[in-house]
């Protein structure tokens, strides 16, 4: 089966400070060289490549990295960052059907899914959220003081009431409501992250209930509780951290986790993204090809590839072009 036709916006985030290992920024560049650009127009979509962001000023007084109970790195940077990826995403969205976002750490996040959220009502925001972690930490929760750990506290509605008012995270109002939040891949979630969970009554299918149920069982019960189902109105952002991925399949990235995904069951959770049909922005993030080989930094871009071809309508029994036929001698 071959998916419509769409036009693909695709943006590198280059920015990784969001944790403190650098190398993150380098994972736009790192994705592309694998040629994934070429063969999603080869798919018959029309892609167009809308080039990197990174942060141009200098950010002069960050945040101490610890202000009394509360940690958080880089918080200038990463507001600052996010605002400009906000508008851009937001304003990608009106040119093109689906817009991919390449990190950069798992802070871009803000961004993207902000940027999503202003083109469309809050409560059809929906997001699927592919990774070991959970990504809910508040600056009051977290210990590693990571906004890479916490970009969902920003984007949840009902959260506010646990921030701090952080300046240059004012412009980011919560669009995103718990309701319309699933989490795929868990398996190192911090205890008040669990309680944030349950807190919130979001919906999490962990490594332990992918085992269970199996991950066709799971991405369908998760599509089906977005309410981004065929002839839904959902708008779907899809969030797929490589982490996510067992670190057999996607090595080179800043906090891998054992226990994870394999690269088939992360590629049936993108096929059956692409059946449901309502996508509109995706993010790839954490490959950071700093880390490990260069052979490792290459396998784990071309796992990304593969997630994103698995997105956008390439079957693992093949495609056949459209109206075609076997050629018969003349
Ligand atoms: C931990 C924290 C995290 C990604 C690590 C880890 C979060 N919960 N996210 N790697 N992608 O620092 O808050
Ligand atoms: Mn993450
Ligand atoms: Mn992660």
């Amino acid at each position: 089966p071959n998916a419509r036709s769409v036009s693909i916006g695709v943006l590198g985030a280059a920015f990784d400070k969001g944790q403190t290992r650098s190398g993150a920024s380098l994972g736009p560049g790192a994705v592309r060289q694998t040629g994934v650009l070429k063969d999603l127009t080869a798919l018959g979509h029309t892609v167009r490549d809308l080039g990197d962001l990174r942060l141009q000023e200098a950010v002069p007084a960050e945040y101490r990295a610890e202000d009394g109970r509360a940690r958080m790195k880089n918080a200038t940077s990463v507001g600052r960052f996010n605002q400009q990826l906000s508008e851009r995403v937001s304003s990608a969205l009106g040119q093109h059907d689906v817009v991919v976002t390449l990190g950069g750490d798992h802070s871009i996040a803000i961004g993207t899914i902000h940027g999503h959220g202003q083109t469309v009502r809050h409560d059809k925001l929906a997001v699927l959220w592919v990774d070991a972690h959970a990504d809910i930490n508040t600056p009051l929760t977290s210990d590693s003081g990571n906004f890479h750990g916490k970009p969902l506290s920003f984007l949840m509605r009902g959260m506010e009431a646990f921030h701090l008012d952080l300046p240059d995270l004012r412009w980011c109002k919560p669009c995103l409501h718990p309701s319309k939040l699933v989490y795929i891949g868990l398996r190192a979630v911090d205890p008040l992250e669990r309680v944030a969970i349950q807190e919130f009554g979001i919906r999490a299918y962990a490594m332990r209930e992918i085992d269970r149920l199996g991950i066709d069982k799971v991405v369908e019960m998760a599509l089906d509780q977005l309410g981004a189902g065929v002839g839904a109105d959902s708008s779907l952002h899809v969030s797929f951290d490589v982490d996510a991925l067992d670190p057999s399949e996607a090595p080179c990235t800043g906090t891998p986790v054992r226990g994870g995904l394999s690269l088939r069951e992360g590629q049936t959770v993108m096929e059956e993204v692409c059946k449901w049909g309502t996508l509109r922005s995706m993010d790839v993030v954490e490959v950071n090809p700093q880390l490990g080989t260069p052979q490792q930094a290459q396998y784990t871009a071309d796992a990304a590839r593969h997630l994103l071809l698995a997105t956008f309508g390439r079957y693992r029994g093949g495609n056949a072009p459209e109206g075609s036929q076997l050629p018969r001698p003349e």
